[in-house]
């Protein structure tokens, strides 16, 4: 059994800020639950190019609003508080916020906890 509290994760090099984000990364690839699970504030007015290309994600929107488009079909679907998208497809996006935006991550498979995107918006899959 294990219990993770936010304020001690944000102590922690499991707090990562992309920039457009900032990232608490609770359950990370070295707990051994296959998957990850992030809670991850999107800040207001941002734009990010996101492609993980490696990891299939689920995002659940618990506070604020924005939207998100896929590359593929420029088709612009609108996120916001109690609203759930996934990435079923590995698909390129962008994710706008337009207000803050607190998101519920989770990674397959997992991430190691301290990744920040590379240019193209993907994490690399963690090695053993
Ligand atoms: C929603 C989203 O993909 N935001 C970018 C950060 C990522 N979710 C993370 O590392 O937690």
């Amino acid at each position: 059994m294990k219990v993770v509290n936010l304020k001690d994760v944000q102590k922690s090099e499991q707090n990562v800020d992309g920039g457009n984000w900032v990232s608490r990364r609770l359950i990370v690839k070295d707990d051994n639950m296959g998957y990850s699970v992030h809670d991850t504030v999107i800040k207001a007015g941002t734009e990010t190019h996101i492609w993980y290309q490696n990891h299939l994600e689920s995002v659940y929107c618990i506070e604020g609003e924005g939207e998100v488009v896929t590359l593929k079909d420029n088709k612009v679907w609108p996120i916001k508080k109690d609203t759930l998208y996934a990435l079923n497809e590995n698909d390129e996006h962008y994710l706008r916020a337009k207000t803050d935006m607190r998101m519920v991550c989770v990674f397959n498979p997992p991430i190691k906890g301290t990744e920040v995107h590379d240019e193209n918006g993907v994490y690399p899959v963690a090695e053993d």
